[in-house]
């Protein structure tokens, strides 16, 4: 069985958007799994002051590979991509979080989905609503709520 999952993306180091590219073109080639599709680039502030400006955007996966997997097929990609983990909430070349895995509540030491911070964040909730317009999560909330209490604002779509 496969599931649609979605991950989201975000770079702010060693040019994004390539790194984005990069990364889409790594979780294509994961085990069991295929690319169902990618959302538009969005640029937006750091929520920390100080760093860089990232890049984000959303890819879904039909996947059979189970959670942490998954997971581990995500920080391999990471790790290849020569994301050191010196500071947490550092800037980071890549970071790939599981957003949702179909309908699943996952809480796991190592993985809680849906995402923990997505629900507030316009550079997840935007590039979503590309790939699932109207969806309603795991944890009953819809993505249309989250986005109505979310302003755009501050967030530049790139042109493709
Ligand atoms: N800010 C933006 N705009 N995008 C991110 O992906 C992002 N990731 C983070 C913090 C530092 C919280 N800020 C971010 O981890």
């Amino acid at each position: 069985m496969t599931e649609r999952v979605y991950i989201g993306l975000g770079s702010n180091l060693a040019d994004p958007a390539e790194q984005l590219r990069d990364a889409i073109k790594a979780l294509a080639q994961l085990p069991e799994t295929s690319l169902s599709g990618v959302s538009s680039f969005y640029v937006s502030d750091s929520l920390l002051p100080g760093q860089p400006r990232y890049t984000n955007a959303v890819a879904g996966l039909d996947t059979s590979l189970d959670p942490l997997r998954l997971l581990d097929g995500l920080q391999a990609i990471e790790n290849d991509q020569g994301r050191e983990r010196l500071e947490r909430w550092g800037p980071r070349t890549l970071d790939l979080d599981i957003l949702l895995f179909g309908d699943r509540l996952i809480d796991e030491p190592r993985l809680k989905v849906p995402h923990y911070h997505m629900h507030a964040r316009a550079f997840v909730l935007y590039p979503l609503a590309e790939l699932a317009p109207g969806i309603t999560l795991a944890d009953g909330r819809a993505l249309d709520d989250l986005l109505a209490a979310c302003p755009f604002e501050g967030l530049e779509r790139l042109s493709v």
